[in-house]
């Protein structure tokens, strides 16, 4: 251990090292990796004990499998996924911030529950355009939760699940405290918010080495490839990969390299809503909520529900967060009422997937019916990429 960390950090390590069981060594290790200053002289040594986090969490994570399948215990906390599913949150705090509120605003459930303490989810369905929303009123995250504070880890487990996250953030209070706590919680039980998965993958291979190759001109232009190749082998290894192949798509950090080496690493989207706006100086904290959170949180609303104050189009802004395009099929010349959701980008391939997959083995062609365009039919292959409102008919051979 070098002996330039702080002694709380040096302490901490030996707590680790004394440690019992693996879930006991992780948290010792998180609180040591907490303590120990950043910078050039410790980089190595915050790689390689992350690297060791990974490793440990993913034995964590394997057990954790196995033991899934075959206890298969149904807790409260788990939910049946039914549409796009949208998990509301908040810090613990009495009064609470109007999760339940929201969600009998949104779906008329749960108008008894408002006020009160929510031990287990609250679940209602949101119809916007007749797309369905499952809106899921989660109980609050006590500090500690990733520990398993206040069922904070089935609470947890829960968000890992969604399509999307809302922070409610009461305006009436001290907001950094709230997303501050969200923050850590989230941030300690894997979740990543608003970033994309880093654009690298690791497979294992037949060859006795590791290799890390740059796809892209833009990987290519990393600084000092050579000693990040040198630390990604030594990490990889160190996760126990003795041979494979690191492909890397763009620019990437060591910290990404250690979170696709870590299965509990998920990314979420999430957006920000503050509540209870009509309250006396709450004009401020919102601006100040988008002041200091913006740069990581495109989507932050303001509302009130007292004066039923609440955009109009929230289906609408989730869906242009989430990048989903609607999607209306037609058959016999019948246009289905409800949409698929698909992903921005989507070629006829992808729906005619999703229809069915007799759909696409024997596709023949597709016709799409696009409004404001000179041509508002066209026949179509498989390649050609559909627009939100667009109309599909698959003709199959
Ligand atoms: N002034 C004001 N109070 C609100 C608003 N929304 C909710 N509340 C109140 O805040 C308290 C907690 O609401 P609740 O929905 O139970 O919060 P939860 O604990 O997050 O589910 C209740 O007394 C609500 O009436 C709002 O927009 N303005
Ligand atoms: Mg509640």
């Amino acid at each position: 251990m070098s002996s330039n960390l702080p002694t709380a950090a040096k302490a901490k390590y030996q707590e680790y090292l004394d440690a019992g069981s693996t879930e006991e060594k992780i948290k010792k290790l998180e609180e040591f990796l907490s303590l120990v200053p950043k910078h050039k002289a410790t980089e190595k040594i915050v790689a390689l004990n992350k690297s060791r986090l990974a490793k440990m969490k993913r034995e964590v994570e394997e057990r954790r499998q196995k033991q899934k399948i075959t206890q298969k215990i149904v807790s409260p906390f788990s939910i049946k996924k039914e549409g796009l599913q949208i998990i509301l949150i908040s810090n613990y705090y009495t009064p609470g911030v109007g999760k339940t509120t929201l969600l009998n605003y949104l779906t008329g459930a749960a108008n008894e529950k408002i006020g009160r303490f929510t031990p287990i989810p609250e679940i209602g369905i949101y119809k916007y355009q007749n797309i369905r929303f499952q809106i899921v009123d989660m109980p609050s995250i006590m500090e500690g939760a990733s520990d398993g504070v206040g069922n904070g880890k089935e609470i947890l487990s829960q968000l890992r699940a969604a399509d999307l996250l809302c922070f409610c953030i009461d305006l009436s209070r001290n907001i950094k405290d709230q997303m501050d706590l969200l923050l850590k919680e989230l941030t300690r039980a894997d979740i990543r918010i608003n970033l994309p998965p880093p654009p690298l993958t690791i497979e294992k291979t037949g060859a006795n080495k590791i290799q890390v190759l740059y796809m892209t001109k833009e990987a290519k232009g990393i600084e000092e490839l050579e000693k990040l190749t040198e630390e990604i082998k030594e990490i990889v290894n160190e996760n126990g990969i003795r041979n494979g192949i690191v492909k890397i798509y763009g620019k990437i950090t060591i910290d990404n390299i250690i979170d696709v080496l870590t299965p509990s690493v998920v990314y979420k989207k999430v957006i920000i809503l503050g509540t209870k706006g009509d309250l006396p100086h709450t004009q401020e904290t919102f601006e100040m909520l988008k002041t200091r959170y913006s740069d990581r949180f495109p989507i932050i609303l303001g509302t009130s529900f007292q004066k039923e104050n609440f955009p109009k189009d929230f289906g609408e802004i989730i869906l242009k967060f989430l990048k989903k395009i609607r999607i209306f099929t037609m058959s016999r010349g019948i246009v289905a009422d409800q949409p698929l959701l698909m992903e921005e980008g989507v070629t006829v391939k992808g729906v005619a997937e999703k229809i069915h997959r007799s759909f696409y083995e024997s596709f023949d062609h597709a016709i799409v019916m696009r409004e404001g365009v000179r041509q508002k039919r066209k026949k179509v292959g498989l390649d050609y990429i559909l627009k939100d409102y667009d109309i599909v008919e698959i003709h199959i051979t």
